[in-house]
């Protein structure tokens, strides 16, 4: 009978569209955002992508499992700073005036979601990554790293200190998160940003996964070699696997046999400067034998390629098993506080990331990998498990989805747009957008990726690498790894008449200021 009740009443509170609960009759939701550092799809298994296959996700896997995946979200400016500070604005880096990683001080004070939610009764706290370069504004806590942090005893920056905690980021990130959660006021409700540095560059596991993938080969992308052929721009960057990164920071490769040297470390301070000389020592040892086959054993220059992707992977899908770890963690503090069935909980990364496709490292490119952002939501309100959503979302459209999530109004100036109704059902796609703007700003800078700003809807996509005047166009369908580049094209320039005018049209819809567009 108990059980019958229950069940009387839980329907009562499902509304009439598609039998979700009704919103405006509940508390106000908790909301958890969890974000990483250049987590790629290719690299989060609920995506289905081949290398995840070899490096599963269990726990973030389950929130696509009791929730929503989104298989077309994208970033629009694919590079740190920017893509934060477009998730907390709702706006195009050129509206919300954080366009490049480059030093840029985010300005706090315009309408964020932090800001929003704390003037509606909400606790907001970020913990973990943030690099915007102030100090966080619309928190009642902050508990950050200081600029990109570092993997290993790692410091923190809190209103009042920095402090070096001894331990590994992701699980200090965690044990900060759930103490937060602890001694929080239990009588409103939380916004809460836990924003892990992993698996960003020059990815350190956790001591205990530094065995983790040594003997696992992962699938080799068919354009790991890629000539640049037709693409400029591409021929230019400077983010080559085989080429660009840097054999001792990042690819943890020593002098030689049996050395204890790193190889080029550009950034020791980050790296075995962090760690205590007992640390080093036991990195050392777990690389020891593998980095002595690559001495011992001859290769071809094309087999040493391949060498470092395989280094290269197995060392970031390692520092992704600890953010998976994390997830885990808290479901289990979600599950156990009772917590579960009203918190919302978000997973997603500031972008998208290259995993060897076109011989690559690093993202900032409008081309799929690095275009992409993975975005899971969990919401208890939403009655449809396991659904997946293929509109095409951005993440300009996360703080209006959050704020409407939270039952408040959403401020005109915000560009994106609430995609709660496509998830609750109360939307169909024929309503959605059906393209998206995209623009890269930070030329000259690291990895040399030309500036370009560009259109993609669900088969084609037009970009544009302005300085110079370059355009690239792709079929998606035909050619999802974007190696032809069919700009001239004949056959296609109906296609090009068609995204040339939607371009235009985002221009002026996003009003993209004339000094961004040369
Ligand atoms: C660091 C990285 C770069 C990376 C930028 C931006 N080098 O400079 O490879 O592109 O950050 O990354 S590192 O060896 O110091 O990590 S972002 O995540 O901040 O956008
Ligand atoms: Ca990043």
């Amino acid at each position: 009978a108990y059980f019958f009740t229950i069940t009387l009443f839980i329907s009562s509170l499902l509304s009439s569209c598609g039998g979700n609960v009704d919103r405006s009759k509940q508390p106000k939701p908790n909301i958890l955002f969890i974000m990483t550092d250049d987590h790629a799809m290719q690299a989060l298994s609920a995506y289905g992508h081949p290398i995840s296959k070899l490096a599963p996700t269990p726990n973030i896997d389950r929130l696509a499992q009791e929730g929503t995946l989104f298989l077309e979200n994208y970033c629009a400016n694919s590079i740190c700073g920017p893509s934060r500070a477009t998730v907390l604005t709702g706006k195009h880096s050129h509206a919300n005036g954080f366009v490049k990683n480059d030093g840029t001080k985010f300005n706090g004070h315009q309408p964020t979601i932090p800001n929003i939610l704390q003037k509606n009764g909400y606790q907001t706290a970020v913990i973990g990554k943030w690099h915007l370069n102030t100090k966080p504004v619309g928190f009642n806590y902050y508990k950050i790293l200081n600029d990109q942090g570092e993997y290993i005893n790692p410091d923190f920056i809190t209103k009042d200190t920095m402090t070096q905690e001894m331990g590994y980021v992701t699980d200090l990130i965690t044990e900060s998160t759930i103490d937060w959660l602890d001694n929080r006021d239990e009588d409103q409700p939380f916004f809460l940003m836990m924003q892990h540095k992993a698996p960003h560059r020059n990815w350190i596991p956790a001591e205990k996964y530094y065995h983790l993938f040594e003997d696992v080969e992962f699938p080799v992308p068919n354009n790991y070699f890629d000539n640049y052929d037709g693409r400029l721009a591409a021929a230019g960057q400077e983010m080559n696997i085989y080429r660009d990164a840097y054999e001792g920071h990042d690819l943890k490769m020593v002098t030689g046999v049996n050395s204890d040297t790193l190889l080029y470390d550009r950034w020791p301070q980050v790296f075995f400067g962090r760690m205590t000389e007992e640390e080093r020592k036991r990195f050392l040892e777990a690389y020891r034998e593998r980095n002595n086959d690559y001495y011992l054993t001859e290769r071809t220059e094309e087999e040493k390629a391949v060498w470092k992707l395989q280094r290269y992977l197995q060392d970031y899908l390692a520092c992704v098993r600890s953010v998976d770890d994390s997830v885990g963690e808290m479901y289990e503090y979600l599950e156990e506080k009772g917590l579960l069935d009203n918190t919302i909980v978000i997973y997603t990364s500031d972008q998208g990331f290259f995993l060897g496709e076109h011989g690559w490292f690093d993202k900032r490119w409008m081309y799929e990998e690095s275009f992409r952002m993975p975005l899971i939501i969990r919401d208890p309100y939403i009655k449809e498990k396991g659904k997946s959503i293929s509109e095409l979302t951005q993440n300009i459209d996360f703080a209006p989805t959050i704020l409407q999530m939270a039952g408040v109004e959403i401020p005109n100036e915000m560009q994106g747009e609430s995609f709660l109704p496509l998830m609750s059902g109360d939307k169909k796609g024929v309503d959605w957008r059906k393209s998206l703007y995209y623009h890269y700003y930070e030329y000259p800078g690291f990895h040399s990726v030309k500036a370009h700003n560009g259109v993609k809807t669900d088969q084609y996509k037009l970009i544009h690498f302005y300085n110079d005047d370059v355009w690239e166009l792709y079929d998606l369908q035909e050619d999802p790894d974007e190696m032809n580049n069919i700009y001239d094209d004949i056959a296609y320039e109906e296609v090009k008449y068609h995204l040339h005018n939607e371009l235009e049209r985002l221009i002026i819809q996003y009003q993209v200021s004339d000094k961004y567009l040369h």
